[in-house]
């Protein structure tokens, strides 16, 4: 009989390492279809958050920054260019790394979009305006 540990590694998915800065993601451009687990990484003197959601296809880099100034919260984006609601987010004080993982199950053949929604203050654009989103393509 098998221990249960040991069942568990064996299956766990791969990890993208998300690498956050102000006002950036790293992170790969191509990942491959299947379950596959985020990591957070906070290298900026900001907080930063990374929410992850499907794109409807064909939206280019800059109407994700033109719903961004103007404001569009998340739960707003499925109206703009998102498939569905956000799948989840991490959230990363600066100089930290997330200890949650978010795990989603890629489609092949689709695009995500990494995002930051977060505001320096009430009167700061959101980071995604700045440049705080990074687009990935699924394999
Ligand atoms: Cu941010």
């Amino acid at each position: 009989m098998a221990a249960l540990g040991a069942c568990s590694a064996s299956t766990a998915p791969p990890v993208v390492p998300v690498v956050a800065s102000d006002y950036a993601f790293s992170a790969p451009d191509t990942v491959a279809a299947g379950l596959t687990a985020f990591s957070l990484e906070n290298r900026g003197a900001q907080q930063h958050e990374m929410h992850i959601g499907l794109l409807r296809p064909g939206f280019a880099p800059s109407q994700i920054v033109e719903a961004a100034r103007r404001g569009t919260g998340f739960r707003l984006l499925s109206e703009v260019y998102l498939e569905g609601a956000m799948h989840g987010a991490l959230f990363a004080w600066p100089r930290t790394t997330s200890p949650a993982r978010l795990t989603v199950e890629l489609v092949r053949g689709r695009s995500y979009i990494l995002l930051c929604t977060f505001r320096d203050s009430t009167a700061a654009p959101q980071h995604a305006a700045l440049g705080m989103f990074h687009f990935l393509q699924v394999r």
